[in-house]
């Protein structure tokens, strides 16, 4: 890792010097997102400063519990800013209805780890070996000299252990795990975190989920597995595309899968969400063709399409790595 202490330096100059600064995550956060968003907002937050957070879907049942979404700003108008931070987001148009935020700033940062940044701030810190922005923004923090308390290092334990599938991806590194040990050691319960993040769920989404695997379809002996997550499917078991998280993973579980593919009905489309098992299939290739992104083993494209155009798309696209 080759941590830039000149654009640290930089940054935090900056928001010394600002008064009004805006954080913002990706849309429909995930908790890389919220925990990096949330582990500045922390850290900024004793500097006596406006700050206003701008994340645009809901926030999933999971965090809640962690986070006072009073925070979060509904809906943007024209307010300037002196600085934005971007974080875990690979683009703008990434920031959804808060995209226009970029043009009222008078510095734009961003600080991510998606292979396919584009980096469209002043200054981009972009380090596409990390695990998850959270575990960046760790190293950025320390960068800075700053104090890590109590409640950022849990924003930063939930940023790194969801983004890293609880340490399983092939991005997590001896170097992730060590500063898991030192968040640790700032007194964290992880057992805690880890079971309103991963053993708290409302039987409904449960149920959802449930429906959702139920659809499965196999092709090419297995390798590709493709289910949809459809507003029926949501509707009927009350709850929110959010809410629904795990189906991709839980396909890529199945042996003989070698690439998961789950497609979410949009109201104007269909979102994709692509996972693959081994490092011989990059699915950012594949989402890069529909102007998507993400990393080898995870990444994710919106197409204007029906759920079922989509998925022979797909079927099509994962032809020549399952044929030959
Ligand atoms: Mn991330």
């Amino acid at each position: 890792m080759n941590l830039n202490q000149n654009n640290v330096d930089e940054i935090f100059r900056l928001i010394e010097n600002s008064n009004d600064i805006c954080l913002a995550g990706h849309k429909a956060p995930d908790g890389d997102c919220i925990g990096s968003v949330m582990a500045l907002y922390e850290l900024l937050k004793p500097m006596n400063k406006n700050i206003t957070v701008c994340i645009d879907g809901l926030i999933p049942f999971n965090y809640k519990p962690f986070i006072n979404e009073e925070i979060i700003l509904k809906q943007y108008e024209s307010q300037k800013f002196d600085i934005v931070i971007v974080l875990d987001c690979s683009d703008k148009e990434r920031l959804g209805k808060f995209a226009s935020i970029l043009n009222n700033a008078n510095k734009t940062i961003c600080i991510d780890h998606h292979k396919t940044n584009t980096k469209f701030a002043d200054i981009n810190i972009i380090e596409t070996e990390m695990s998850s922005t959270g575990e960046l923004l760790y190293d950025v923090i320390k960068a800075a000299n700053k104090n890590i308390t109590k409640t950022i290092a849990e924003f930063l334990y939930i940023a790194i252990v969801t983004d890293t599938g609880k340490f399983s991806y092939s991005s997590t590194s001896s170097a992730t795990h060590i500063k898991v040990a030192h968040l640790m050691e700032l007194g964290i319960d992880i057992s805690e975190i880890d079971n309103i993040l991963f053993n708290s769920k409302p039987s409904n989404v449960v149920k959802a989920f449930i429906d959702c695997i139920k659809n499965i379809e196999l092709y090419y002996e297995n390798k590709l597995g493709i289910t949809s997550i459809t507003e029926k499917i949501l509707k009927d078991n009350q709850v929110e595309m959010g809410d629904v998280d795990g189906v991709v993973e839980f396909i890529r579980e199945i042996k003989e899968v070698e690439v998961s593919c789950v497609l979410k009905e949009n109201f104007d489309g269909t979102k994709v969400s692509l996972r693959a098992k081994n490092d011989n299939i990059d699915v950012a290739e594949i989402a890069f063709i529909y102007g998507g992104g993400g990393h080898k083993k995870a990444a994710g494209f919106e197409v204007n399409e029906t759920i079922e155009n989509t998925k022979n798309l797909l079927i099509n696209d994962f032809r020549k790595y399952f044929m030959d």
